[in-house]
């Protein structure tokens, strides 16, 4: 009897050791989750500052320069990414209020012809930019952990949580500065031809 009682209490004993891994194990997936998240949105609340100090390398006589006719200038990139950022502002908002809702796909290549980039004012983009970017930061800083599964529809990439949409903005700003960095690369190539 004293003996089938140890055994018990070893068993029970054991039991709790991984009941206590297991925990563990998931707190710690948790844990390193949240700190990703919280490391993407303050990234993505220093873009613009991140994007005006890239810019600083970049002389603006090559701004409209492109490296083949289809492709972007450093010019119309900026006036893009104040207008992803408008759109990203909507989608955002509709992710935290009216999960489910569809949200509005845009041929970009199609806006940056007809909306005629080139004449469009930079500065007045990164204005626009700064102010959307930052008060979608603010917002993302105070949302509870339930939002962030919320999800809305879009029609080209399908299901996005909030947290697929936080990645796309996130990295949206980085991705674009490697293409100008390319760019520039380019135009110092041909100016040397
Ligand atoms: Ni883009």
């Amino acid at each position: 009897m004293t003996n089938n009682l140890g055994t018990y209490a070893l068993i029970l004993q054991a039991q709790a050791r991984q009941m206590i891994t297991v925990v563990s194990l998931i707190f710690r997936g948790v844990q390193k989750m949240t700190q990703s998240r919280q490391e993407k949105i303050q990234s993505y609340g220093r873009a613009y500052t991140t994007l005006v100090e890239a810019l600083r390398q970049f002389p603006p006589e090559m701004w409209q320069f492109k490296a083949a006719t289809e492709d972007w200038s450093i010019h119309e990139l900026i006036i893009h990414i104040a207008d992803s950022e408008a759109n990203s502002y909507g989608r955002g908002r509709k992710a935290i209020v009216e999960p489910g809702s569809t949200v509005m796909a845009y041929d970009e290549a199609q806006w940056a012809k007809t909306l005629r980039y080139h004449e469009q004012s930079t500065a007045d983009a990164l204005e626009l930019f700064k102010w959307l970017r930052h008060n979608t930061y603010q917002l993302l800083r105070n949302q509870p952990e339930s939002v962030w599964a919320h999800t809305i529809e879009h029609p080209e990439n399908g299901t996005m949580t909030l947290d697929d949409w936080l990645d796309v903005y996130e990295r949206h700003i980085p991705e674009h500065i490697s293409q100008m960095e390319r760019i520039f690369a380019a135009w110092k190539a041909q100016s040397i031809i």
